[in-house]
């Protein structure tokens, strides 16, 4: 998976996602993030990517040409016109399925947008792709671009190891995690569940399922209509 993050703030991105699972993924091979400078593509001698928005109103706008500019150099360059996701609030919102989708590509772009926005023609003529990460306003799309390149990475084969696999976890199949514990069995006088420390694996399985379900039930109730649960489950919920 090839990503490739127009933006102002390359060293934002680069920093935030050479760490941790992401980064050894990249030293492995199964990743690259490249971070492209808009700045370079500027079209006047003082750099300048952006202007006042014409109508008047607070704030700037980024210009078209920067960004078309950017846009351009890469796609000559991969010889192809990969998609182009924009980051804005007022896109659909990134969900699990989403990352599924986008972890077949291999190559993705994310224009990530500053100041009050980018001028609505590029907009036109590059983006396939309106996201937002969730209802707020963040300050620019730099974060949330990371955010998917974070969800996207870890469904590309090999980048998580097996026994940590995404297949079966929170999300997959619409039910929030069991709760988990480690070592010591007795913290602050609070216990390990005792079905934990009983070797029984069906008993432990029955455990965890249980506690997804009532977790979903009590913080995530919205979910519960897509999760596919057993009549006694059902019932369970009743009580
Ligand atoms: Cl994608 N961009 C910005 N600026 N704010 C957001 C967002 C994106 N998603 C949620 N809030």
């Amino acid at each position: 998976m090839n990503y490739h993050v127009l933006t102002l703030f390359p060293q934002m991105v680069l920093n935030g996602l050479h760490t941790s699972i992401i980064g050894r993924a990249e030293e492995k091979g199964l990743l690259h993030i490249e971070a492209i400078d808009i700045r370079d593509y500027a079209e006047n001698k003082h750099m300048r990517v952006d202007d006042y928005p014409y109508g008047g109103g607070a704030g700037m706008v980024m210009q078209p040409g920067p960004v078309y500019g950017a846009y351009q150099a890469l796609s000559d360059r991969l010889g192809k016109r990969p998609r182009v996701i924009y980051l804005t609030p007022q896109g659909r919102v990134f969900s699990q399925s989403l990352a599924e989708e986008y972890s077949k590509e291999e190559d993705l772009v994310f224009l990530c947008g500053h100041y009050e926005g980018i001028d609505e023609r590029v907009l036109e003529l590059i983006v396939t792709d309106y996201v937002s990460i969730g209802d707020y306003v963040l300050t620019g799309g730099e974060l949330p671009a990371m955010v998917m390149i974070d969800c996207i990475s870890r469904l590309v084969p090999g980048v998580l190891s097996n026994d940590v696999s995404a297949e079966f976890e929170t999300f997959h199949d619409s039910l929030l995690e069991y709760p988990q514990y480690t070592r010591p069995e007795t913290f602050m006088e609070k216990s390990v569940p005792e079905v934990l420390l009983s070797g029984h694996h069906g008993n432990i399985d029955k455990w965890r399922r249980e506690q997804s379900v009532i977790r979903t039930a009590k913080f995530r109730p919205d979910l519960l209509p897509f999760a596919d649960l057993s009549e006694k489950e059902k019932e369970l919920l009743k009580t």
